[in-house]
């Protein structure tokens, strides 16, 4: 069973002031598609963010990609840029190592993430410690909310996170119902009938490709959001070969809100 409530019935009940905020201005800017802006330097990224950030709820950050990152360089045009265009912001961290070093690594460093990030995410592998890691940093940075993703499942050849590995995940993320919003996941995770909302977000989504060759594998916008998927995460299928952002960033964000009217039956 996929959740089919609205993303503003869920926002009106949701614990988490982070998923609220999303899911509001997933409905108000009818669109779930997260753009995953995957380059190298701060010029390219800026400018990609400034043409998708018109169809975009979330932009996605791979921060220790970029060859010339500064705070003052990076991050401060890309919070304007967050609110010239209302989207949230996730950096694609992948947090896995113990709750004390996580806590050091999300907050600290040249990145400082908890600073500007509305969502991170994290790896189950070390055990529910990385979850109060994060949390602890987050309210020792930041009186603005902030919120975890779980890697349940990845979207790779061979990835060995299935079965109980996943299983083991979700237990993870039911220790803090308020911190944690959902999964980087393939599929609905569940925890409704337990008083879980999570979010689903879904990285490997591609129209035009079925892989990369370097082990990505691409599912279609139809195929993640009928299996349970909240919001689609696109890349290269945005942006890669060639492809205009402005033009791909339209036909994503309306196959990706389509296949949400039909499966909440709007
Ligand atoms: P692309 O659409 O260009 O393949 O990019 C996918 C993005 O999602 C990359 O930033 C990658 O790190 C991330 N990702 C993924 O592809 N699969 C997963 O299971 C988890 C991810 O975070």
């Amino acid at each position: 069973m996929v959740n089919n409530k609205t993303y503003t019935e869920r926002a009106n009940v949701h614990p988490s002031p982070v998923a609220q905020r999303l899911f509001n201005l997933m409905d108000s800017k009818k669109t779930n598609l997260c753009a995953s802006v995957d380059v190298r330097t701060t010029a390219e990224f800026l400018a990609l963010i400034d043409k998708l950030g018109p169809f975009v709820c979330l932009v996605k950050t791979h921060i220790d990609i970029i060859d010339d990152f500064s705070y003052e360089g990076t991050i401060k045009p890309l919070l304007e840029l967050s609110k010239k265009h209302n989207f949230m912001i996730f950096e694609d961290r992948k947090f896995a190592d113990i709750g004390n070093t996580v806590k050091s690594q999300y907050t600290g460093g040249v990145y400082k993430i908890a600073h500007w990030s509305d969502i991170t995410n994290a790896h189950g592998v070390t055990g529910a410690g990385v979850v109060q890691g994060l949390k602890e940093g987050a309210k020792e940075t930041t009186d603005e909310p902030r919120g975890l993703l779980m890697l349940a499942e990845l979207s790779s050849k061979g990835s060995l996170a299935y079965g109980e590995y996943s299983e083991k995940t979700i237990d993870i993320a039911k220790t803090d119902k308020e911190f944690v919003i959902g999964f980087i996941a393939q599929r609905d995770m569940g925890g409704r009938e337990e008083g879980f909302d999570w979010i689903v977000m879904s990285p490997g989504v591609g129209l035009d490709d079925k892989g990369d060759g370097l082990g990505q594998q691409y599912r279609t916008v139809d195929e993640v959001v009928s299996t349970g998927t909240d919001i689609i995460i696109v890349g290269r299928g945005l942006f890669g070969k060639g492809r205009d952002p402005q033009v791909e960033g339209k036909r994503y964000r309306d196959a990706g809100w389509n296949a949400y009217l039909k499966k909440t039956g709007q």
